[in-house]
């Protein structure tokens, strides 16, 4: 991956002129990192002037294509681990697709259909009209961008949750109790999830406070529990990538891109279904153990923005 760096055209000149008049280019860079510019940014800029003024390459005007490595950047260090298949204590998930930068991979097998639909018999009765975070007040709304219906179970609540809770963390690669008990949603006909991030945007106390106890979150998995007649795709809008939700499939994904920041190309939805119904259950992993903000284990629906 490569990097456009941008600078004035007044520093070109500057550097012209001291190095025409034969200030030596240590000095040149000294000033550069003194004026608060970062030292391999600086190093880069200057290396290109010195290598046009030999003839080596074009001068250049206003910007510089460079090679990450040359940043210093990398491509993100995966959590989950690398291999077509990640054995589990109890079943071994098939990694079907998966890219490097961004995180992202296309899971197969992480549940039975036993499972989930056990998994849908115990949401069922929970189900809520799905809620979103208003950024400003931190209260949960329900809103006509998200149309879904969900539920939250605690981690571990029962047996048959904590095996999937300890299944899904090994996939994870994360300790179980980093993870936020299961979201599970479910999509009538017509029903979407608007591009969202599910990292924390701390614009509001509640994300705030919720980051202050269990640091932010940095992966998730959405396990779909049913085949989807029509529609309900789940989509990355800044990638150019959807998802088919088939039973036991799961979408996973990181947010941390190669300069170690959120990652916005993490946006992503559900298109509308447009037959049948739609079923998920959602992991969130945080970077410590999770601690819930009330005793329900239910972290409301606390979305970015
Ligand atoms: O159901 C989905 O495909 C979906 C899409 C976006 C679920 C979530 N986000 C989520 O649970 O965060
Ligand atoms: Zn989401």
């Amino acid at each position: 991956m490569s990097t456009v760096v941008h600078f004035s055209p007044e520093l070109g000149s500057w550097l012209t002129q001291r190095l025409d008049q034969g200030q030596p280019p240590i000095q040149l860079l000294e000033t550069m990192v003194a004026e608060r510019m970062d030292p391999r940014v600086a190093g880069a800029i200057l290396d290109a002037f010195l290598s046009a003024r030999r003839g080596a390459g074009p001068l250049p005007i206003d910007s510089l294509l460079l090679d990450d490595s040359a940043l210093g950047a990398s491509p993100p260090k995966p959590r989950i681990l690398a291999g077509a298949r990640i054995a589990t204590a109890d079943r071994t998930v098939q990694v079907l697709a998966r890219a490097e930068n961004p995180t992202l991979a296309l899971l197969g097998d992480l549940l039975s259909a036993e499972e989930a639909a056990h998994l849908i018999a115990l949401a069922r009765p929970r189900l809520r009209p799905s809620t979103v975070v208003d950024p400003k007040t931190g209260r949960d709304q329900v809103e006509a961008h998200r149309t879904s219906l969900g539920m939250f179970f605690r981690l571990r609540e029962n047996a048959f949750i904590a095996r999937l809770d300890r299944r899904i963390s090994e996939v994870m690669n994360l300790p179980v109790e980093h993870g936020e008990g299961f979201q599970v949603l479910h999509y009538p006909e017509g029903a979407l999830n608007a591009p969202h991030f599910d990292y924390l945007v701390p614009s509001n106390d509640s994300n705030r406070a919720s980051i202050a106890r269990s640091g932010q979150r940095v992966s998730t998995l959405l396990i779909y529990l049913n085949d989807v007649e029509a529609g309900g795709e789940t989509i990355f809008p800044n990638l150019g990538w959807s998802a088919t939700p088939k039973l036991g499939n799961g979408t996973y994904f990181e947010y941390e891109n190669e300069r170690g920041e959120l990652d916005e190309r993490s946006l992503h939805g559900s298109n509308p279904v447009v037959h049948g119904d739609k079923w998920v259950a959602t992991k969130w992993m945080r970077e410590r153990r999770f601690v819930s903000a009330d005793a329900e284990g239910a972290e409301g629906m606390i979305r970015g923005s």
